[in-house]
């Protein structure tokens, strides 16, 4: 079953109930355009929205407690042309939504695919006073799910493969100002529970940390460090920046926590705390390249040379690599389900498939699409 509401729609309610997924129960011309059915189908499922869609607009119900026996309270909202708008109407038993309630001044009669509205519920909404019956085309009802509530769990139980290590190193690259420091304070703050600004964000006046930085995760209750190490690096640029051959010593673990990178001059095993005999804990299990998804497709074709240059002894190696988009709270209309689903944004997917116009920067889009898509 696939709902009716448009995506624009559906992101405008997400934004407006607090994040929520989603997750089609109920669908009248699929199920019958029977009150009891959707009740059935609804009952003890949580927070439940019901939306009916007449010619020219679309009217719904939000139940906080969902469908009970019990009086439930219910917010009744509309989108048209016009905009959205929004009436909380009181508590009501979810059952004389159907059967004509004073206190909500609505009645939806499913059977006769109509829907009554009081003139004063009307004009909250701000809905068209001429008529009080309005004939629905369709009726669909939504479970309204909280995101991910369990995801921190699964990574503070994460294990790695075999036991061989007891944490997954994760190396962070990308241009300068993507968003890596960022990214480490953001995990860090979020298994601890405050703010941490542990990691330099844009350090000296072009926004650069040059030190190679690794960072263990700690838990809220101080306990154990998290399954995973994050690494820092400095950006990569297109002549400045990241030495490719700095890359190949920090992935092989050569290099120490706290390293001066030097743009012009990769590690040397004469260095000081050189890593020489790297166990495998020392070693970079999994990549991220850290994109900004505004500027991405800007990318220098000397920079995507180099990025590609890495990717392809990334692939050589068999290291695991992924892209990593930030700067994804700039895009318009975004709300917490789609952060956890980012690539499946639609505006993110249009960038990431949008078509070239600039010459010369044809692979760069075509390559981190791939990226992602992995
Ligand atoms: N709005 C927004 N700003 C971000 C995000 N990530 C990083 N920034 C900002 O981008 C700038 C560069 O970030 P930084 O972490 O130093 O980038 P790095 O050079 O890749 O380590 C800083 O001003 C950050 O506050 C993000 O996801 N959203
Ligand atoms: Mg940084």
């Amino acid at each position: 079953m696939r709902t009716r509401l448009t995506w624009k729609q559906e992101k405008c309610l997400q934004n407006y109930f607090g994040g929520k997924r989603f997750c089609l129960l109920y669908k009248a011309s699929v199920q019958k355009f029977s009150p009891q059915n959707l009740l059935c189908t609804c009952e003890n499922q949580g927070p439940i929205m019901i939306v009916l869609y007449s010619e020219n607009c679309v009217i719904g119900m939000y139940l906080q407690e969902g469908i009970r026996e019990r009086e439930v309270s219910i917010t009744a909202f509309a989108l048209q042309e016009t905009g959205f708008s929004l009436c909380a109407i009181g508590t009501d038993s979810p059952d004389l939504l159907f059967h004509g309630s004073k206190t909500s001044g609505l009645c939806i009669r499913l059977d006769e695919k109509a829907l009554t509205i009081s003139p004063a519920l009307r004009k909250m909404l701000r809905l068209p006073h001429h008529d009080v019956i309005t004939s629905i085309e369709e009726c669909e009802a939504f479970r309204c799910v909280e995101l991910h509530s369990n995801l921190l769990q699964a990574l503070r139980n994460y294990k790695p493969y075999g036991d061989l290590v007891q944490q997954t190193r994760i190396l962070l690259l990308g241009p300068t100002g993507a968003g890596k420091s960022s990214f480490v304070n953001s995990v860090k703050s979020v298994f601890r529970g405050s703010i941490t600004h542990q990691a330099l964000v844009g350090c000296d006046e072009n926004g650069i940390s040059d030190k190679y930085r690794t960072y263990s995760i700690m838990s809220k209750d101080n306990s154990a460090p998290l399954p995973f190490v994050l690494c820092d690096s400095l950006g990569l640029g297109e002549n400045a920046g990241l030495h490719t051959a700095d890359v190949g010593h920090i992935l092989k673990g050569h290099t120490p926590d706290r390293y001066q990178f030097d743009s012009m001059k990769p590690i040397t095993p004469k260095h000081l705390n050189y890593i020489h005999d790297p166990l495998l804990k020392d070693r970079i299990h999994c990549v991220v390249f850290v994109f900004d998804i505004n500027s991405f497709e800007l990318l220098s074709c000397e920079l995507v040379a180099k990025i590609k240059q890495i990717r392809r002894d990334l692939i050589k190696d068999g290291i695991l690599h992924l892209a990593l988009l930030t700067h994804v709270d700039s895009l318009d209309q975004i709300t917490k389900e789609d952060l956890s689903d980012i690539y499946n944004y639609s505006p993110v997917k249009s960038k990431m498939y949008q078509k070239k116009t600039v010459p010369g920067k044809k692979h760069m889009i075509k390559i981190t699409a791939l990226w992602i898509k992995r």
